[in-house]
């Protein structure tokens, strides 16, 4: 059959600057939640888990501080990049290099200069930016001095910081996502929202507040985009995959069903402009209550998203029986018990190429707005052979999986604009700090203790993929 790929579809790569550019200090860079992040996957959980304590430990070694050091290779990053054939480069703005504290009364011009010369690099080398207003680094001060999202206030300084952004990028960006996978604060609150907990506090309470916040922080971003420039397109972004029943029993589709509207509650707000019907009866279940002023209905209501962006790795499944969930795999903040029909990666993530055609297809019916895949991936060990080369065939087999089915979703009849694998250079994971968790087409010479020469080698995923974009994905 004829390539169905669209001609100008955003072929390209995805990375975030909490994981990647490293100079945690430079230019007047405030902190960021990772910087206080320790390497390796259990004290990394933990540290997650608590961050009053993490913010009073001392782990010695910090992968954020240095990172891959894009900040200062970028242009070198780039040029690769283009050697592969971009279209587009999904990356985010960290947000404490523009508001060092987040509530300055002024930007910081020196923070902004990076961004400056990083999206000028991208347009000059014809490479669209994408760009993730605020991916897991809501400036650690806001949490310190307002305790993160649970507090409002948090709406004000983040438009703000996006009326900067909007009106500095004008005509040179046009592809944003407000929050990264916005429903992560309910699995990583410390990361998705910058929250700290009270003793004895409804967890569920603040988490649903504070996504409340980042839903009307984005329904007003969105609405503040548009009004700078009407070209804006603004996305939202949901960490997906379909959670799938254990088995046909009834009580299982149930259970699935709610886990996946745990999910679709976030998009539905920001895509529908209003609070799910279903979300009455969950929150109350929940012990929570949501204040929301009639201003805010409006708002909502007034500035749905453009297109739905989301990152799929696995499917997952569900089951109602408390007995089977005990299996639950730990270690990963989508934890699912194992479905026996797929194989899973090396850090137990399950591997379901399928899933990503069911999970565009959901998301297409339910929303009927272009999606955009912009992290999809396998994080693994990569060997670097005596001559030098780097055999990433597991890679490719995966990501090849994943276009096939990416294709029937199009297909299928999904309109899907672009596709943005995660990771396409190396960087720090973000649930484990790990660098041996390697994503990318490009290697990076870094270890988990922080040793290597950070130089760049292309994997055998390199040649492979530039040829996937240069066929315009019917050579896999
Ligand atoms: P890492 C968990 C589950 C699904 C997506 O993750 C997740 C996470 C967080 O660990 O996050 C996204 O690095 C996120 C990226 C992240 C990527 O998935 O833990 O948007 O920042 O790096 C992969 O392997």
């Amino acid at each position: 059959m004829k390539n169905i790929i669209p001609k100008n579809f955003l072929w390209g790569g995805a990375i975030a600057a909490n994981q990647c550019e490293g100079a945690y200090l430079d230019d007047g860079k405030g902190l960021s939640p990772v910087d206080i992040l320790p390497g390796g996957p259990k004290i990394r959980r933990e540290a997650l888990a608590d961050v009053r304590k993490t913010m009073e430990t001392d782990y010695g070694y910090y992968p954020s501080h240095i990172s891959i050091d894009f900040f200062h290779r970028f242009k070198e990053d780039i040029a690769l990049f283009k050697e592969m054939g971009f279209k587009c480069l999904r990356t985010s703005i960290c947000w404490a290099r523009v508001f060092p504290n987040g509530d300055d009364l002024e930007p910081n011009e020196e923070g902004l200069k990076f961004y400056d010369a990083l999206i000028d690099e991208l347009i000059k080398n014809n490479i669209e930016p994408v760009i993730t207003i605020n991916h897991f680094d809501t400036p650690l001060e806001l949490t310190k001095k307002y305790g993160g999202w649970k507090n409002k206030k948090l709406i004000e300084f983040y438009t703000k910081y996006c009326e900067v952004l909007f009106k500095r990028y004008k005509g040179k960006v046009k592809y944003w996502m407000t929050f990264n996978e916005i429903n992560m604060i309910l699995h990583i609150p410390s990361f998705g929202g910058g929250l700290v907990f009270e003793e004895g506090e409804n967890r569920k309470q603040v988490m649903y507040q504070g996504a409340h916040h980042q839903l009307v922080a984005s329904a007003i971003a969105t609405k503040i985009g548009h009004e700078i420039d009407s070209e804006n397109k603004i996305g939202c972004m949901l960490a997906a995959g379909t959670v799938y029943p254990n088995t046909c029993n009834p009580r299982d589709i149930l259970a699935a069903q709610d886990a996946n509207r745990e999910n679709y509650f976030f998009i539905d707000v920001q895509s529908r402009g209003e609070y799910p019907s279903y979300s009455k009866r969950m929150l109350k279940e929940l012990g929570v209550s949501i204040e929301i002023t009639e201003d805010e209905k409006k708002l909502l209501k007034e500035n749905t998203v453009d297109y739905i962006g989301f990152s799929y790795y696995s499917s997952r499944l569900r089951s109602a029986d408390p007995e089977v969930m005990k299996n639950i795999k730990s270690g990963n903040a989508f934890a699912t018990i194992a479905n026996p029909y797929l194989k899973e990666s090396e850090w137990g993530w399950t591997i379901d190429p399928v899933g990503l055609r069911i999970t565009m297809n959901e998301l297409y019916d339910r929303y009927e707005k272009p999606l955009f895949i912009v992290e999809n991936g396998l994080g693994a060990i990569d060997k670097v052979e005596e001559d030098g080369t780097i055999n990433d065939d597991y890679r490719i087999d995966y990501l090849r999986q994943h276009i096939e089915q990416m294709k029937e979703g199009i297909k299928d009849g999904v309109d899907l604009i672009g596709y943005t694998p995660w990771g396409c250079i190396d960087l720090v994971s973000a649930g484990t700090g790990q660098m041996s968790k390697r994503y990318g087409f490009i290697y990076v010479d870094k270890d988990d203790n922080g040793e290597g020469t950070l130089k760049r080698f292309k994997k055998k995923s390199f040649d492979w993929y530039k040829n996937v974009i240069a066929t315009n994905g019917d050579n896999l």
